[in-house]
């Protein structure tokens, strides 16, 4: 039987010689290797792989639910039990985010993510005058408890899972929801869910930190601490890669800067003296899963590999502590404005990857959310593309899928290495904290951000309806808007209320609680913040509390230069382009000068970033403004600096109020020739209001940058008459 087997008589199944012969007949140039693919993270793909690839690899006859969990965290995974559908929403006030998490818990979903604008993020009421572009916006408005309340209006804390993806304003935001639960009748032993809690990442990518890195690690320290001792069941931290890879990294720039993360922070509950089987196994991940499918399946199961390796660095010990359970979230960079429709697709295909790597939870991205906050209608959709996975396909029935697969158990093996050398590199660095501090891990994701999009503007990465099967013209689709006004004028009548009637002396001596603990060092701060949050302090309230001593954090504005120049290979353009700049300067006896700036609290800043860069190795002259800036300062800016044009990127919805704010800023400090372009999310629909208000240039998602500097340059030429 075995010879028969072996050398059967109906197939001749050649040797690797003669197919590389074979293969050779019609590969490029007769050159098997051009058909290699190298991937951004410097891994090859081959076109073939056999089982010599795989004959060395450690891991390939190892279990889900057993060392080092490549497999899966369980023995069954989905065929007992799938991953948790956990769709992120939240906007407008507490009530519309209510009535629209109970609707997707009846229809399907099975479990909570709460999405906070960006005032609460960064620790300020709705009525502080820095936030008035961003209250309500893309996420929901919270200030106090009683907003916590309403938010969780018959959803039973007890029974159903929440995400709150908060890590600023962590501490109040946190204690809102536990003294939400309590005053539901819920104690803190029963709650379940995750806060994201990651700050490192935010000082590279997301920027919605409120302190420093020191006395935000501490706080990270007090969270661990606290949650290990009184919410046994709540995820203290969902460590990050997601914003990683959207801001621009590849996957194995994603997996080691989250793995080195998760090691500080390990570090940093050990030195606050815990021991790591009482915290470790209530640590998540967080993975961002974009259009590289194989990679993306390679990452997830290399990052658990890895994370049992760190793990037992540490001496951990239960199987819970050693075994990586993660999120997964469909990449929002990969969807386009152009032709939406498309989105479902990519998203699908994504969800499988996420599916196929052994997530425990997942968020499919909407089709719309290019162009703004998800509708009824295409939240739906993407909902239902876990549930058709979950229930149509039976792709649950089979326990990682993938294994045994050539391709897939060697690239885990290569994504696994490609990532530990980063790790490495970061800890001969002294960790990640100085990685980040130093403002290497950032440059380095901005400038694998640059390089991706050179390879798009010319042509060399592919993404349908925009560098390639483009649309003549689009219908636009319906987009939700939200009536900023109307919202930050009902948080300010709510917060006044409060404030009437709550006991301002006990307000004021919890708060001054936390204020001599975040002076001392001593005390835990999110006991505090409970406690403060019972007598109605507010979100922003409690945040100045700690401000006072911890400070508020401002990051450089570091940029890179030549990366997006030296990827970019369609030199044509690009060179007829850089004439004209160097001619203009000639001309004016100085280069086009353009400020690049962030307004509001809006902290996405890839796309400002690249476009810095990119403007800047055309030959402009480029100033990056600092982040969170108001119209007002923004302004100044420009007119200290001289420039000719001021480049707003928005991505959280706050454009209408926040450009025409610039707009009038300059007129009123008489600066009205300096031109105000745009770029970044914005609806078709509001484009004609942003051309009356002023604005000479609009360039959405997928407008290649050479195309929106050759138009900013004619109205700067326009303007100079
Ligand atoms: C699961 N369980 C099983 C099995 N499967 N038990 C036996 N056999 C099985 N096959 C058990 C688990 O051990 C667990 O119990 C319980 O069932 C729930 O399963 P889980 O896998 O822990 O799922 P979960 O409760 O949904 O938790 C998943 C995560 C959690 C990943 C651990 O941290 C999470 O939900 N994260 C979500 C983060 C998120 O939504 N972030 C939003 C980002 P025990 O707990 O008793 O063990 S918003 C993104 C935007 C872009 C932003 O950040 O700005």
């Amino acid at each position: 039987i075995a010879a028969m087997t072996h050398h059967s008589p109906e197939f001749q199944p050649g040797n690797l010689d003669a197919w590389a012969k074979a293969a050779a007949k019609s590969a490029p140039g007769g050159d098997v290797n051009a058909l290699n693919w190298l991937t951004p993270d410097g891994i090859t793909v081959k076109p073939l792989y056999t089982a010599a690839d795989t004959q060395n690899l450690q891991h390939t006859d190892t279990l889900p639910g057993f060392e080092p969990y490549l497999r899966g965290p369980q023995a069954t995974m989905y065929a007992v039990r799938p991953w948790t559908i956990r769709q992120y929403a939240g906007f407008s006030t507490a009530e519309e985010s209510n009535a629209f998490y109970r609707k997707a818990l009846a229809a399907g979903g099975q479990g909570v993510s709460v999405a906070f604008d960006l005032a609460t993020h960064r620790g300020y009421d709705s009525d502080h005058p820095r936030v008035t572009g961003d209250v309500g916006k893309a996420g929901v408005a919270i200030d106090s408890v009683e907003d916590m309340k309403i938010l969780f209006n018959e959803i039973p804390l007890d029974k159903v899972s929440v995400s709150m993806t908060m890590n600023g304003a962590v501490l109040p935001v946190l204690a809102g929801y536990v003294v939400a639960a309590e005053e539901q009748g819920v104690s803190q032993d029963k709650l379940s869910g995750t806060i994201q809690n990651d700050i490192l990442k935010e000082f590279m990518v997301r920027n919605t930190y409120i302190y420093p890195p020191e006395p935000s690690m501490k706080i990270i320290g007090d969270i661990i601490e606290y949650t290990a001792k009184n919410m046994p069941k709540f995820n203290s931290i969902s460590i990050s890669g997601y914003h990683m890879q959207e801001a621009g990294a590849n996957q194995a720039l994603e997996l080691a800067f989250t793995l080195a993360d998760g090691k500080e922070y390990v570090k940093t509950a050990i030195a606050k003296g815990m021991d790591v089987d009482d915290f470790a196994g209530r640590l998540s991940f967080f993975w961002a899963i974009g259009m590289n499918f194989y990679l993306e399946v390679a990452k997830m199961r290399a990052a658990r590999l890895l994370w049992c390796r760190i793990m037992k660095g540490f001496e951990a010990k239960k199987p819970k502590s050693l075994m990586l359970r993660t999120h997964c979230q469909t990449s929002g960079w990969s969807l386009t404005e152009q032709d939406p429709y498309n989105n479902v697709v990519r998203t699908t295909i994504e969800a499988m990857a996420a599916v196929f790597g052994g997530t425990q939870s997942l968020h499919t991205n909407s089709f719309d959310e290019a162009i703004a906050l998800p509708t009824e209608f295409s939240a739906r959709i993407a909902r239902n593309t876990q549930l058709i996975i979950q229930e149509e396909t039976h792709i649950t029935n089979v326990i990682d899928p993938w294994a045994g697969s050539y391709m897939m158990e060697k690239l885990t093996q290569d994504m696994a290495d490609a990532a530990w050398a980063i790790i490495e590199e970061v800890e001969a660095m002294g960790g990640m904290t100085k990685a980040v501090d130093s403002g290497w891990a950032k440059l380095k994701i901005e400038a694998a951000a640059a390089e991706k999009q050179a390879r798009i503007d010319s042509g060399k990465d592919v993404i349908v309806g925009v560098n390639k099967y483009k649309l003549k013209t689009e219908d636009t689709i319906e987009a939700r808007d939200i009536d900023n006004v109307a919202v930050r004028d009902s948080q300010i009548a709510r917060l006044n209320a409060i404030k009437q009637k709550r006991d301002a002396a006990q307000v004021q001596q919890a708060l001054e609680a936390i204020e001599s603990a975040a002076e001392s060092g001593t005390g835990n701060l999110l006991d505090l913040c409970i406690k403060a949050v019972r007598v109605r302090a507010t979100v922003g309230e409690i945040s100045d509390a700690m401000e006072k001593s911890f400070g508020r954090h401002r990051a450089d504005t570091q940029k890179v230069t030549g990366v997006y120049a030296a990827a970019y290979d369609s030199a044509e353009g690009w060179d007829k382009l850089k004439e004209e700049i160097a001619q203009f300067a000639t001309e004016q006896g100085r280069r086009p000068r353009v400020m690049i700036s962030k307004l509001g609290q809006d902290g996405h800043d890839r796309g400002a970033k690249v476009v810095a860069t990119a403007f800047a190795d055309l030959g402009f002259d480029v100033d990056m403004g600092p982040l969170f800036q108001t119209p007002e300062e923004c302004a100044r800016q420009a007119i200290e600096n001289d420039v000719h044009a001021v480049g707003v990127s928005t991505l959280a919805a706050g454009h209408k109020t926040l450009v025409p704010a610039i707009i009038a800023e300059l007129k009123k400090q008489g600066a009205d020739d300096i031109i105000v372009f745009v770029g970044g999310v914005i609806p078709r629909q509001d484009y004609d209001m942003l051309y009356e208000a002023g604005v000479k240039g609009i360039y959405g998602p997928g407008t290649p940058i050479p195309a929106s500097a050759k138009d900013v340059l004619e109205q700067i030429k326009k303007a100079l008459g």
